[in-house]
């Protein structure tokens, strides 16, 4: 299971690199988006809570959720992993997959979020949420 979470991470190093012309040193380490609380046009940006502009976290490019908190006005120390409820994506030309890990069987379960700027409920993943990628 290591390796093939492994393999995962490499094919989103890859798109990172050959889509990665904004980012600057250690952008993937510490991905906030634009920095600015609004979720602008290509953010992929998460709600802690439905209807709250508040307690989001906002990124530029695929993420592990671990390690990653939500900002609340201000940065807090409350992580943002398995704690979502809904997602806005605002990338300008891709997709974006949201997925859990079961540490039961190992196994990552995805949603699909179209880049139509709207904000979506996680539905099945709902404060479940591991990682996002691009699907471009
Ligand atoms: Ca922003
Ligand atoms: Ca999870």
């Amino acid at each position: 299971m290591r390796l093939r979470r492994w393999l995962v991470a490499g094919a989103a190093a890859v798109t990172l690199a050959s889509g990665g012309v904004l980012a600057g040193p250690g952008t993937a380490a510490a991905d906030n988006g634009d920095g600015l609380s609004a979720c602008n046009s290509g953010e992929i940006c998460f709600w802690r809570y439905g209807n709250a502009v508040l307690w989001t976290k906002q990124f530029w490019y695929n993420a592990d959720h671990g390690g990653y908190t939500w900002w609340a006005g201000q940065a807090t120390d409350v992580r943002m992993q398995d704690d979502a409820v809904e997602i806005t994506n605002r990338d300008t030309q891709c997709r974006v997959r949201v997925g859990n890990l079961s540490a039961a069987s190992g196994i990552w379960t995805w949603r699909e979020f179209p880049n139509d700027h709207v904000r979506r409920d996680l539905g099945a993943i709902r404060n479940t949420n591991d990682r996002h990628e691009r699907m471009c």
